[in-house]
């Protein structure tokens, strides 16, 4: 174990007994005894009786979860912890992490003091300061950072959990600047049909599972990842569905399915690509809905890849239905725009005028595809020709169809927008979008969260410089130098959890002029930070009514659980204090409660609208949204915010990167026949779990008997190193190293090795797990939606006894 393995409360032994020293009396809790549950919780005082009171929060949603719970609290002290009451029953949700916190709000872990800086960024040697003190010199480093370069070279990286509300906004920083995650597929897959949020966030909820027949789930353990959709998918096997999970390994997903296919890493795009041959092979496309649907009947100038329109465009931003896309009519056999009166646009067709020659995107794309027939497809995959051929006719031919994909998987490859985008042409050549019931496509992994079942909340108006800065257009790294960043403000995991290879991370925190932390818990990231401000958990709040949310279909409200635990203060408290030092103590709300109150009184949406706060503390923070549908569905009525309005399925801004249509891209390091395989030979993929959501909960030590840090790997590779389970194992390649106790393990594929992302360092025996990842930015990057995805999974190493 390292010196900061024995660290309390992320004070080195040595500067933690330096502090104590100095200051016990201001210390109080801290300094005095560690709290941690077992003193807290002996048994005889769980059931001790006086003074119960009973509270209500939502736990965290990054799970995609967002469970809301009933607390109660006796002598002072979280006892119990239960799914509070919905008017959906379905929603009265629980897990073991919920559950944990009874034990896990008071973690040796919290940050219990604000604490400053003494050692070299990332040495995790830290004294502690007053409240005063801390804010102050955050408030003044801010300024500084303003007047040196400009309010733009502040990143504010907000968790999903934040409980901040206009932080980022009186920063006026880049807020959450490209960070490449979870938008790989979701740059390939979002632009055809216009998703909002970027991510491939499915057309339909997940409830809708039951009215498909054959559902495609690859790469998604959505059964560990969304576990609150967990009823939906056994009703749909109950209703008949066949789960076809697609998955390199047997998750527990694939475990429950219908059938498991595993297939190899990184070849998504490849099993797509494939199916798409057969579809076309066999004409099982639904050719009156590309006509009547999406652009796949535009002609494209075959010299430059351009789609042709009405005439040379005069702004950019010239398209649609001012400066419509040709297509050819069958009716007058001539050329015409796509939404002139009674066209009859011909899907396959190639035409020769004043010698240039146009063939619709139907055409180029099926010429294209000669490159992809399905014995290609079977190498690429390691799926069988005949399973390929099966699940394809099963796709195409025994609908309503779904196919769902997650982040985790195939999200994390570099050529994760190929895999996207083929994706959404696949399921858009069977007619998936806008259609029957059980036929959709996307994530449904947060479906319910990012499109449905949220209200929208207004934000509180502020002045009008108070505005986020975008990052710039050539960055696609936060650590590239086009970022112009100067200034790290965050509440999530960004050094160790959201930037892979963590020797340039490093080096790159190095040259920065000030990092703050807002955190509740002592991530390894905190370690990094120059002034370290400790945050309350959902669970405490030093006013009655805390803040709002409006998601799983629900208004939900937190209220006060605890006091603040040790010297913690809420997001709030922290923004208003930073607020009121920037000189905008007058333009924040006064109190939670006069926030969310703004945010009823004035909501716009439909769904919230005339729901008050008096209502939901009578219903104990939970209220039904305003007539929220049986099932949510997007683009009922072939409804697309594209330039066409249709399914534009044809990316024009790249066809210099030759992706105007799917076309197949290796890994960029974990592909077959890499030479680097002879000295690192496993594919490296980290994945997420029941017990943890990412670098959060991993310190609790109730979840600790269940979940250890562990490299998982097959029994084949284990046997050729000469490794057993419980062996200490080292994983590297030439960025770095890690080492943590091994499992053997069939549910891994051989020739990969697995690890749950997250784990903190101090918890595995040396090194980190981001010290190994990949953070290759592919070239097409500064031109995707959402700038480049970080490789994580593209990542190869070997693995021996350390
Ligand atoms: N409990 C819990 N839930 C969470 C989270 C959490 O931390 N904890 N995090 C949330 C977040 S932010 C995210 S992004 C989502 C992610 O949700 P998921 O996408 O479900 O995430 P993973 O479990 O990492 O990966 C899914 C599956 O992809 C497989 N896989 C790996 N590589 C490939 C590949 O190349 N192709 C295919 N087809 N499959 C592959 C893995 O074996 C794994 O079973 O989970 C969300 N839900
Ligand atoms: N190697 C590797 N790295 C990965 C991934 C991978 O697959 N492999 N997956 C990536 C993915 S998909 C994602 S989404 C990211 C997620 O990584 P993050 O975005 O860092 O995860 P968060 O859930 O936001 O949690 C970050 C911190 O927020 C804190 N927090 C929770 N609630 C609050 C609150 O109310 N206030 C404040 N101030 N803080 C709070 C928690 O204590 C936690 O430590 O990780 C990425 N990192
Ligand atoms: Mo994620």
């Amino acid at each position: 174990m390292s010196e900061a393995n024995g660290s309390q409360n992320g004070l080195t032994r040595r500067s933690f007994l330096k502090a104590s020293g100095a200051a016990v009396g201001a210390l109080g809790l801290a300094g005095t005894a560690m709290l941690t549950a077992d003193e807290w919780l002996a048994p005889a005082q769980a059931h001790a009786d006086e003074q119960e009171r009973t509270g209500y929060t939502f736990h965290y949603r990054h799970c995609q979860c967002n469970c809301h719970l009933k607390c109660t609290v006796r002598d002072g002290r979280m006892a119990l912890v239960e799914p509070n009451d919905w008017p959906d029953k379905r929603n009265e949700t629980i897990c073991l992490k919920g559950i944990s916190e009874i034990q896990h709000v008071y973690s040796v872990d919290r940050l219990q003091v604000p604490l400053k800086r003494v050692g070299e960024r990332g040495s995790g040697e830290f004294v502690e300061i007053t409240w005063d003190e801390a804010l102050d010199t955050v408030a003044q480093g801010i300024q500084k950072v303003w007047s040196d370069y400009g309010k733009q070279a502040i990143a504010y990286m907000p968790s999903v959990d934040t409980l901040s509300v206009n932080l980022g906004r009186i920063l006026g920083a880049q807020e959450k600047p490209h960070r490449g995650i979870d938008i790989g597929l979701g740059n390939g897959f979002s632009p055809a049909i216009a998703e909002s949020g970027g991510q491939g966030a499915a057309s339909n909820e997940m409830k809708d599972w039951k009215n498909a027949k054959t559902i495609l789930n690859v790469g998604c353990n959505v059964l560990e990842t969304c576990m609150v959709t967990a009823p939906y998918f056994f009703e749909a096997l109950e209703a008949g569905a066949e789960i076809i999970t697609i998955d390199p390994n047997y998750c527990t997903t694939a475990a429950k399915s219908s059938r498991w296919i595993p297939i190899e890493p990184g070849t998504d795009a490849a099993l797509y690509l494939g199916m798409m041959s057969l579809i076309l092979e066999n004409e099982w496309y639904d050719e009156a809905y590309l006509r009547e649907n999406t652009s796949m009947p535009f002609l494209v100038d075959e010299a430059d890849g351009s789609l042709l329109r009405d005439h040379p465009a005069e702004s950019p931003k010239e398209t649609g239905a001012d400066n419509p896309f040709m297509v050819w009519d069958a009716v007058s056999d001539s050329m015409q725009p796509y939404d002139a009166d009674g066209v009859d646009p011909k899907l396959d067709a190639s035409i020769e005028i004043d010698g240039k020659t146009y063939s619709t995107v139907f055409r180029k794309f099926k010429k294209q595809h000669e490159a992809y027939p399905i014995e290609w497809a079977a190498e690429k995959t390691g799926v069988s020709e005949e399973v390929l051929r099966e699940i394809t006719e099963k796709y195409a031919c025994n609908g309503p169809s779904i196919l769902s994909f997650g982040f985790g998987g195939a999200d994390k490859f570099s050529n994760a927008d190929v895999s996207g985008h083929a994706a959404v042409v696949l399921a858009t050549l069977v007619g998936t979008f806008g259609s029957e019931d059980g036929a959709g496509a996307g994530a449904y992994v947060n479906a319910y969260q990012k499109v449905f079942g949220a209200g929208k909340l207004p934000n509180w108006p502020l002045p009008e410089e108070c505005k986020a800065a975008s990052a710039p257009k050539e960055s696609v790294d936060i650590r590239d130098d086009k970022s112009g960043i100067r200034m790290l403000y965050f509440q999530d995991g960004a050094i160790q959890q959201c930037s892979a290879n963590m020797n340039e991370t490093a080096k790159w925190i190095d040259t920065l002029d000030f990092v703050v932390a807002q955190e509740i818990y002592h991530t390894p990231s905190v370690d990094y930070a120059d002034i370290v401000l400790p945050t309350c958990s959902h669970f405490e709040l030093d006013q009655e009514i805390g803040s709002l949310r409006a998601l799983r279909g629900h208004a939900l409200l937190q209220q006060k659980v605890l006091d603040p635990l040790f010297e913690s203060r809420t997001d709030f408290w922290i923004e208003t204090e930073i607020a009121k030092r920037l000189g905008y103590g007058d333009a924040i709300p006064e109190s939670y409660e006069e926030l969310v109150r703004y945010q009823l009184d004035n909501a716009k949406d439909e769904a919230v609208k005339g729901i008050t706060l008096e209502e939901l503390i009578e219903s104990n923070g939970v209220v039904a949204l305003n007539d929220q549908p049986e099932i949510a569905r997007s683009y009922v009525g072939q409804k697309y915010a594209t330039a066409s309005g249709k399914i534009d399925l044809y990316y024009e801004n790249l066809v210099n990167y030759g992706q105007a249509l799917p076309a197949w891209e290796d890994p960029c390091e974990a592909y077959a026949g890499n030479p680097l395989r002879d000295e690192y030979p496993l594919q490296f993929f980290q994945r997420r779990t029941k017990y943890h959501i990412h670098c959060n909960m991993v310190d609790s030590t109730w979840i600790q008997q269940f979940f250890k840090p562990s490299v998982e790997m097959n029994p084949v590779d284990a046997e050729s190193r000469g490794l057993a389970s419980g062996d200490i194992v080292e994983v590297v390649n030439d960025r770095g190293s890690f080492s943590c106790e091994c499992v053997i393990t069939n549910a891994i594929r051989p020739g990969t090795v697995a690890v749950v992302e997250g784990i903190w360092d101090k918890y595995l025996e040396s090194g980190a797990i981001q010290s190994v990842t990949n953070d290759t930015a592919i070239d097409r990057g500064p031109a995707l939606p959402k700038g480049r995805v970080i490789p994580f999974n593209d990542t190869l190493v070997e693995v021996k006894k350390a």
